[in-house]
């Protein structure tokens, strides 16, 4: 049954005490309430005190098809029925895990068949860093060893994930990255571009990734790693020109090119994979959130075929986490992908939701000059606020005013992210025109109470 007790407010002052929030200053809640979310339907979740609110994050970039769906309750509730648990490990299979691995092999771009599973983005992403890492040493070229990833770049908390992240605020967190680990300019045009035209600024964005490499050494480089658009370094979403000279580049030096689809796949864009959206053709792709909608934990990497048929000359894979392939989430993950297919939500998307989305974004810009730029792709974007678009005169860094505006959009009943001066908008997949028409009308309240905030 759902959790319906009444409202409990002794349960943020119990999780004020006994809980490390991720991502949080602990000192925030010297005088605030922690937002406890209780129930969720649909694009709408509820919090403890029974407000209603729009979720435009899908959580944490994850929810695609939507809360509440009862297929993926059901394949989960049967699959644990029947097998609650088995491991990969030692030879071993279960046919959920059997039967996501081929589904995904039908979904993935074309030679991309071979699936290594984890519990989450973060350690996918340091299975791609050891079993790359392996792959040349298998032929012969154990020195190459250097992950190309870029400035604002996000692949995860783990040691390995951060160090392929280019999140400054996370390498001073712990004063230390890994060595072999550099990074390039993110191919942010509004930030960048001076006087390029956008095109002209994507081909010398990616130039710097030839830089680095030379700079490196190209026999020491294993692999660039990239979001097809960054998602949580604000949705950056890069000039078109951009990934093909990016994997130009990786196939002159003999660099692996990892998409990291944690965000970008499962339909995100309006095709299955961000990959697809690019005309990129990794030969590594990272897969999470969207892969069980945040249903259950799990995550893939998918390798090429050569990879792969070189993996199988070099001995035991000797990496793997308990719950690789667990049969319960790849249950969940299966109903999920079956639903995707069922409802037709990827076409949706590119055909009606998303071209909806920009457009009612467009227009919010142009009631709001605190608007400077509308970013995204899809159904996820990005609106990066200055104090005024026609004179491009930027907030200060300690006026916060992304946060002031996303505090404003929850009390307007609507959850955005703030990532530097930026708002951030993810919702589900599954959200309906009419939905898009209330998550709008909620920014807009709450871009004007910020505006009144800074007397703009
Ligand atoms: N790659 C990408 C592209 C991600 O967005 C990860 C890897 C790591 O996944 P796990 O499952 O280990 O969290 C992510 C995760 C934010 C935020 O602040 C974004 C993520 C996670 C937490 C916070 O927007 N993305």
């Amino acid at each position: 049954m759902p959790y319906t007790d009444p409202p409990n407010t002794d349960l943020s002052e119990q999780d004020k005490r006994h809980h490390i929030h991720p991502f949080t200053d602990p000192k925030y809640f010297d005088e605030r309430d922690v937002l406890v979310i209780n129930r969720a339907d649909g694009c709408f979740v509820w919090d403890n005190e029974g407000n209603k609110i729009l979720d435009g994050m899908a959580g944490l970039w994850c929810v695609n098809v939507g809360y509440g769906r009862q297929e993926l309750v059901d394949a989960a509730a049967n699959q644990m029925q029947a097998l609650a648990y088995y491991n990969t490990f030692f030879q071993s299979a279960t046919p959920p895990q059997i039967q996501l691995s081929a589904k995904l092999a039908e979904i993935t771009p074309k030679g991309l068949d071979h699936f290594f599973f984890a519990n989450s983005g973060s350690e996918a992403n340091d299975t791609i860093i050891r079993l790359v890492r392996h792959y040349w040493s298998i032929l012969g070229q154990p020195e190459k060893r250097y992950f190309i990833g870029r400035e604002k770049g996000y692949h995860g908390s783990t040691l390995g994930a951060v160090s392929l992240g280019g999140m400054t605020a996370m390498h001073a967190f712990d004063h230390h990255i890994l060595p072999e680990f550099e990074h390039i300019q993110e191919p942010h045009w509004y930030a960048h571009g001076g006087e390029l035209s956008e095109d002209e600024f994507g081909q010398a964005a990616a130039q710097k990734l030839e830089q680095k490499i030379l700079e490196i050494g190209p026999e020491k480089v294993a692999a660039f790693i990239g979001e097809p658009i960054q998602g949580a370094g604000g949705v950056i979403d890069p000039p078109m020109s951009y990934w093909g000279e990016i994997q130009k580049i990786c196939r002159k030096y003999d660099v692996l090119l990892v998409a990291d689809e944690v965000i970008c796949g499962f339909g995100r864009t309006g095709e299955w994979f961000g990959s697809n959206f690019y005309g990129i053709e990794p030969d590594v792709m990272t897969l999470a959130k969207g892969l069980s909608s945040g249903y259950l934990p799990i995550s893939a990497v998918a390798f090429s075929d050569k990879i792969d048929g070189v993996l199988r000359e070099g001995g035991p894979v000797v990496h793997g986490y308990t719950y690789s392939g667990h049969p319960v989430s790849c249950a969940v993950a299966l109903a999920n992908i079956e639903l995707i297919e069922r409802e037709g939500l990827i076409e949706k998307v590119r055909s009606e939701t998303a071209p909806y989305f920009r457009k009612c974004l467009n227009e919010l810009a142009d009631r709001h000059s605190m608007i400077g730029e509308v970013r995204g792709g899809g159904l996820f974007a990005g609106l990066e606020l200055g104090r005024n678009r026609a004179t491009s005169e930027p907030f200060l860094k300690d006026e916060q005013a992304a946060v002031i505006c996303r505090d404003h959009c929850l009390q307007a009943g609507l959850i955005m992210r703030a990532v530097g001066d930026a708002m951030i908008l993810c919702p589900p997949l599954s959200i309906t025109r009419e939905e898009i028409d209330i998550l709008i009308d909620r920014a807009d309240t709450g871009l004007r109470q910020t505006a009144q905030h800074f007397g703009l």
